[in-house]
C-alpha cells in the first residue's frame, strides 16, 4: 500500500509538472521526491491512543497533502500495531492520507 501510495504521487507530481509548462517540467526526479516527503510526513504529538477503536487523537502540524492547517483531531491508525508503539506525550512523525473520507495514519514513527 505504501508503495503504491509513493507511486501514484510520484505520478500525480509528474503529471501537474506537465500540467504547469516548460518551467516546471525542467524539475529533477530528485526535487520531485523532496517535494513528496515534505508534503507527506507531519510532526504531531500524541493526545490519546483508543486501541479499542483504532484511533489516536493527534496534535499535527500543517497537512499540506490534504490542505489542513494545524489541530488536533483523532485519526483511524491504518495499522494496529501503531497504537502499541506510541503513548499519549510522544512527539511523532506521521503521514495521513484521506482513504474513503476517513483521515488514516498510514506510516508512524517516534521522534
Ligand atoms: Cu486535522
Amino acid at each position: 500500500m505504501k508503495v503504491f501510495t509513493t507511486t501514484l504521487q510520484a505520478a500525480i507530481l509528474a503529471v501537474a509538472c506537465v500540467a504547469g509548462g516548460p518551467a516546471l517540467a525542467q524539475h529533477s526526479a530528485t526535487d520531485h521526491a523532496q517535494q513528496a516527503v515534505a508534503a507527506d510526513t507531519t510532526d504531531g504529538e500524541i493526545k490519546k491512543v483508543d486501541k479499542a477503536s483504532g484511533k489516536l487523537t493527534i496534535k499535527h502540524g500543517e497537512l499540506k497533502n490534504l490542505g489542513m492547517g494545524a489541530m488536533t483531531m483523532v485519526f483511524r491508525a491504518k495499522d494496529a500495531a501503531m497504537l502499541d508503539k506510541v503513548k499519549a506525550g510522544d512527539k511523532v512523525r506521521f503521514t495521513v492520507e484521506s482513504a474513503n473520507g476517513a483521515m488514516t495514519v498510514t506510516s508512524l514513527e517516534v521522534k
